[in-house]
């Protein structure tokens, strides 16, 4: 069974999350999302519009997702992939060569964002 991991806050769930994960369950037969917490959210300098057990239900409904796990800092990834028994890590291209440090651990996969769709986007939008 090939596992797939990927990262991400996932707030205001929209389809580019949702590619995202389609295309990131398509290279595999098991997909771990890691969804990061409230805390580590702010540490990443993002406030999020809804709380880490919505933004993690969310993603426990889909069907792309198997698990669903917290992301509390920037330090768990290698234990994660360890743990977890990881085959490739995924992650979109807007993180291209960040984390090619696992590279030792897992292949690593980034693959093109969706265009024109964003959380802060999103969040402009509503309040004009
Ligand atoms: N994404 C995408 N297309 C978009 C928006 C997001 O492909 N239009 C992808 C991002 O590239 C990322 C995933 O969806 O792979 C989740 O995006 P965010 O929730 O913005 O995650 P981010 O804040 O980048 O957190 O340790 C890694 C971090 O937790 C990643």
């Amino acid at each position: 069974m090939k596992k797939v991991i990927t990262y991400g806050t996932f707030d205001l769930f929209h389809i580019g999350h949702l590619n995202i994960l389609r295309r990131a369950k398509a290279l595999g037969d098991y997909l771990v999302v890691a969804v990061s917490t409230d805390e580590f959210n702010l540490i990443k300098g993002k406030v999020c519009t809804y709380p880490y057990e919505q933004r993690a239900e969310i993603l426990k409904a889909i069907t792309y997702v198997d698990k669903v796990i917290p992301e509390n800092n920037w330090e768990q990834k290698i234990s994660d992939i360890k743990n977890n028994e990881i085959d490739i890590f995924v992650m979109g291209d807007d993180w291209k060569g960040k984390f090619d440090f696992l590279k030792e651990n897992c292949e690593v996969v980034y693959l093109p964002r969706t265009e024109g769709i964003s959380t802060t986007e999103i969040k402009n939008q509503i309040r004009e």
